[in-house]
């Protein structure tokens, strides 16, 4: 990198970290960022004053393009943008931020995608490979830049990694000796536009793997079945499943997890013992156990960091007890599958609140599980016509419409008796309400509190 011209593309979170990484190892970054109203000074903040960097804020010309080596592109930026276009037919090469990261790093490296149960399933590995190594590092999607640790791992470092299909899109030369795959169910169709190519780009996290590499994936998932028999897969497979007794590999079947090895059935953990709830949160911890192991953690070690681990905030979380009545947040079920799941977790009468960005999903099989389960739907966002018109298809009518997350709190708050749930679980993404899902989730909270 040294000497070398850089454009690194957005400045959110791992646009910053990209141009970090980048200085410290002696380049020059030229900083660039498609938002007109983007303050320069602002982004400036985040560098020191001698460092050797640019900001461009709004459009991007061929004269931005002069003597630029390389570019490193941010997740959330589509390829299909005009000035990623250019950036092509200029013939200059884009990596992915989880690609730079990977140049650097050292260490041992697994990665965890998927559609759901990657923010689960990679906190659940971060805690479990702690117990053996002193330095871990657990980072991407997550929220930690891979490239704000990526110089600091060592040889003897043991990183985890949630990786997005948006960032696998842009990977080279990525490599994790463990990889696994949750799930993939629709979500983010406006951006891959078909599941073909929402599955292609999860799928690439194998890519590189050889026959020294593990990859663990989800029986019970069509694609992943296909996927984990194709002859040109080359890393050992490593099935889990909570619905099928398997001959190798992990499987649920209540209340306990097996471990099937060698014609021998071992009972691993019994699943009240820990802190989850929910089938698709024991799909979690068995992905977790089969990383782990294969990151040569003692399963004495994995078994005990399981029992400790509490949920992931804005995961089925839960908030308080106010006049009988439980309160979920669910804020990261910003899809149709994890609403789902998040749905079928509540042990009880629900009053539900869903609705957001529209990601182009159908919402027919989330709408499908109300009546019987839901007592009120109470929507918000851009998505809450689409969502009450698809309950109605599926005989639901017992929906009411917020304009903001207060209000919504509140109309449940009203309508829910003792024992009642009342779960934030939107099935939609936060856009145009909120920043992101955290801060939808921290709202939620606090409307929740001052009831
Ligand atoms: N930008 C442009 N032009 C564009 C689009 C965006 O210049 O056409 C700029 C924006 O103005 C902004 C910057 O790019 O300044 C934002 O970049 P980004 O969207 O990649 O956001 P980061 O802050 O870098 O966060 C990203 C991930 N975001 C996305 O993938 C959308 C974060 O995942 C991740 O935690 C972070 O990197 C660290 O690795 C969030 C997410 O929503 C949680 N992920 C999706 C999901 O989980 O479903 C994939």
């Amino acid at each position: 990198m040294q000497s070398r011209k850089v454009l690194v593309l957005g400045t959110g979170k791992s646009g910053i970290c990209a141009a970090r990484q980048i200085l410290s190892l002696g380049g020059h970054v030229v900083l660039y960022d498609s938002n007109k109203e983007l303050d320069k000074l602002k982004v400036l903040k985040n560098f020191n004053k001698k460092d050797k960097i640019t900001v461009i804020v709004g459009d991007l010309g061929m004269s931005d393009l002069i003597q630029v080596d390389l570019a490193v592109i941010s997740p959330g930026i589509p390829l299909d943008k005009p000035f990623v276009k250019l950036i092509q037919a200029a013939n200059i090469p884009i990596w992915g931020e989880i690609e730079l990261a990977y140049q650097s790093s050292k260490g041992k490296l697994a990665a965890v995608t998927g559609t759901n149960g990657k923010t689960t399933t990679v906190s659940l590995i971060g805690e479990i490979l702690k117990t053996t190594y002193d330095d871990t590092h657990v980072c991407g999607n997550i929220g930690n830049p891979y490239t704000a640790d990526a110089l600091d791992t060592r040889d003897d470092s043991a990183t985890i990694l949630e990786v997005s299909s948006f960032q696998l899109e842009t990977v080279m030369d990525f490599h994790p000796h463990v990889s696994c795959i949750t799930n993939i169910t629709p979500d983010h169709l406006d951006r891959h536009k078909t599941m073909k190519n929402y599955a292609k780009a999860k799928e690439t996290i194998a890519v590189n793997q050889t026959e020294e590499d593990f990859v663990v994936l989800n029986y019970d998932d069509p694609e992943l079945k296909k996927f984990g028999k194709r002859k040109t897969l080359k890393p050992k497979v490593i099935w889990f499943s909570s619905s099928h007794v398997l001959k190798d590999g992990f499987y649920y079947t209540e209340p306990e997890i097996h471990y099937v090895h060698d014609g021998e059935d071992e009972v691993l953990l019994n699943v009240h013992d820990t802190n989850l709830l929910g089938a698709h949160n024991y799909e979690n911890i068995m992905c977790a156990i089969a990383v782990c192991m294969n990151m040569d953690v003692p399963m004495e070690n994995i078994i005990k960091a399981i029992k400790k681990f509490k949920p992931v905030e804005h995961r089925i979380e839960f908030v308080r007890e106010r006049n009988g009545v439980r309160y979920y947040n669910d804020s990261k079920g910003t899809n149709p599958d994890a609403a789902i799941k998040a749905l079928l977790a509540m042990p009880g009468p629900t009053i539900l609140i869903g609705g957001g960005y529209d990601k182009k999903i159908p919402f027919d099989e989330w709408c499908k599980l109300f009546k019987g389960r839901v007592k009120y739907l109470v929507l918000i966002g851009q998505t809450r016509n689409l969502i009450a018109d698809c309950a109605k298809k599926y005989g639901f009518t017992n929906v009411m419409f917020a304009e903001d997350m207060d209000e919504a709190v509140k109309d449940c708050a009203a309508y829910a008796d003792a024992g009642d749930y009342v779960l934030l679980s939107p099935a939609c993404a936060s856009w145009g309400m909120f920043p992101n899902y955290e801060e939808r989730g921290r709202i939620f909270k606090e409307c929740v509190m001052a009831l």
